[in-house]
């Protein structure tokens, strides 16, 4: 998968992009992620890329033309542009299982108050928000994006089992964790998990993995149809 990254901020994104299995993924060249200064496409003497809004009101916006310059750069044929922003459907691992199907992923990073809105219509394809909180700078949205989306490239994960088997696969918690010591401060590990039976095993961490759903996110559980 190839990623560009457009924003005013390519500097935020030296570090996480360059540990571990992500970059065990590009140096397999499972994954390439390329950044782009939007303000390289400000052609004006004092590279202006924002702006007073109009009807007034704090802060600025984002203005249309160097986004605009800067998303038809690096845009191709199968290209999806995604922008980051409070306003998008916030993202779940469905979406990124989804996302990490797509060949080209264009992410934009606002800034401000935001982007002027007649870039949104026409050249973003879908808003995406992490949660529902503001951040100082959109750089962060897309760090999170692509990590979450990357796991479920195939070869990215050690196993690619991995990404089938924890939260939210399927739509809820994944199970508690115990490994050595058996015993740490008194407490115990569950017997079920000394006693090899796969099943009785298996059971065990869906149950718990219910309990501690319908506890913390029962939202998830209403959303599971084959729960009701
Ligand atoms: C955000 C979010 C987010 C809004 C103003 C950047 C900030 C500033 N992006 N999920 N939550 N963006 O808060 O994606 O431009």
């Amino acid at each position: 998968m190839d990623i560009e990254i457009l924003s005013l901020f390519p500097e935020y994104f030296l570090g996480p992009f360059d540990e571990s299995i992500l970059k065990r993924a590009q140096q397999k060249g499972l994954l390439n992620i390329r950044q782009t200064q939007i303000r390289d496409f400000a052609y004006d003497k004092h590279r202006k890329v924002d702006d007073r809004p109009y009807g007034g009101g704090p802060g600025m916006v984002m203005k249309p033309e160097p986004v605009s310059r800067a998303i038809n750069h690096v845009r191709r044929e199968d290209s999806y542009v995604i922008h980051l922003s409070p306003q998008g459907r916030v993202l779940t691992a469905g979406k990124c299982r989804e996302l990490a199907q797509k060949p080209h992923l264009i992410l934009l990073c606002g800034h401000y108050e935001g982007i002027d809105q007649r870039i949104l219509a026409k050249e973003v394809d879908e808003e995406i928000s992490i949660g529902d909180y503001v951040l100082t700078n959109g750089a962060l949205a897309a760090i999170v994006l692509v990590d979450a989306v990357s796991r479920f490239i195939p070869g990215v994960l050690g196993n690619d089992e991995a990404a089938n088997e924890e939260t939210f696969e399927e739509g809820i918690f994944d199970c508690p964790h115990y490994t050595r010591p058996e015993v740490f401060e008194g407490e115990r590990v569950p017997q079920v998990l000394l006693e090899g039976n796969h099943a009785e095993i298996a059971a065990w961490r869906r149950e718990q993995g219910l309990a501690k759903t319908e506890k913390v996110r029962p939202d998830l559980l209403r959303a599971l149809q084959s729960y009701k």
